[in-house]
């Protein structure tokens, strides 16, 4: 199967030369696509024998991704970034493992232990990735890797909207969705070169956004329906809890004594409520998974 590899580059001079000449002789063609970058990234991808395109303006990682897939001629399509944190010796193993039949594989930076990434990203990143297994209902370790291979004929379908870094984990979602098989290789994730573009707080709420809509529109009705009034019950819950907290600390002694077991009482329900909708919601999908599964079969 011929492989193309998309390199996104956003100010990645320092970089990406190690990148193309890393990958070079393990892929068919190289893509690099730059994204308006302001340093040397452009002409220093031009004097590789690689297909490179430009961006006039930053648009942004996902579009310079669609750029790069618009003009690849492979039907393997391999992502990874431009920052060397992505070794390219796990790229036979990806279009190996496709050609055996997966239609996803990911670079799991979780499953060997040999990991780089800065401690914020990696709490981000256990957290949307449990975020990501709860919504499609399959366990997976790193939903949100950027080293990842797909056929190219699959790409209307995991080409899912989005403008930011919830891209990569809208995509696994979504190919779990539609019943694809995603494998996963574990990989070394290696300390990045270069500044970060990543702005974690920024990009981690546009994520945590982006990632709630999914959520919200695959749960079940009936689960939303048993969730929603506990919103109202942490609010109540927390109203009585913060008036007794100030009491105590400025007056020392409690003028409602009954606040702080209404707090309780209130946020107790809102627990039992979101459990029982969460339980819901898990039968109801498994319920149609095996409806699913029966129907296939
Ligand atoms: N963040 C960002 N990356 C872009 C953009 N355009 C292209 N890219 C490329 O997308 C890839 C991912 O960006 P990174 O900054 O490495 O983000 P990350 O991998 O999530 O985080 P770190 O590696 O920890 O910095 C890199 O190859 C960037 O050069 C853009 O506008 N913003
Ligand atoms: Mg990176």
């Amino acid at each position: 199967m011929k492989s193309s590899l998309i390199i996104p580059a956003y100010n990645e001079e320092e970089a990406l030369p190690s990148v193309i000449e890393e990958y070079m002789d393990k892929v068919d063609e190289i893509i690099v696509v730059d994204d308006g970058s302001s340093d040397k990234t452009y002409e220093i991808a031009k004097t590789y024998d690689v297909e490179v395109y430009k961006h006039a303006i930053n648009k942004g990682k996902v579009a310079t991704l669609r750029t790069g897939v618009a003009n690849a001629s492979g039907e393997v399509i391999i992502f990874t970034d431009a920052d060397c944190t992505y070794p390219a010796e796990y790229v036979h193993q990806f279009v190996s493992e496709l050609e055996k039949g997966a239609d996803l594989v990911l670079g799991s930076r979780f499953l060997n232990g040999i990991n780089n990434m800065p401690i914020l990203n990696m709490i981000g990143n256990r957290f949307f990735s449990l975020l990501a297994a709860y919504i499609s209902c399959i366990s997976i370790s790193d939903g949100q890797t950027g080293y990842r291979a797909f056929k190219k004929e699959h790409f209307d379908k995991l080409d899912v909207s989005a403008v930011s870094l919830e891209y990569e984990t809208k995509m696994t979602v979504r190919a779990a969705k539609l019943g694809y098989k995603i494998v996963e290789v574990p990989i070394e994730y290696r300390e990045r070169v270069g500044t970060s573009k990543l702005r974690p707080i920024r990009d981690g709420f546009k994520m945590f956004r982006g990632l709630m809509s999914v959520a919200y529109n695959e749960t079940s009705l009936i689960a939303k329906t048993i969730m929603m009034p506990s919103v109202f019950f942490i609010i109540f819950g927390a109203y009585f809890g913060i008036i007794s907290l100030y009491e105590k600390v400025m007056f020392s002694v409690l003028e409602h004594g009954y606040y702080p077991l209404l707090a309780v009482f209130f946020i107790f329900i809102a627990m039992q409520l979101l459990s029982i909708g969460l339980i819901m919601d898990y039968l109801t999908k498994k319920l149609d998974r095996i409806e699913d599964n029966i129907r296939k079969s």
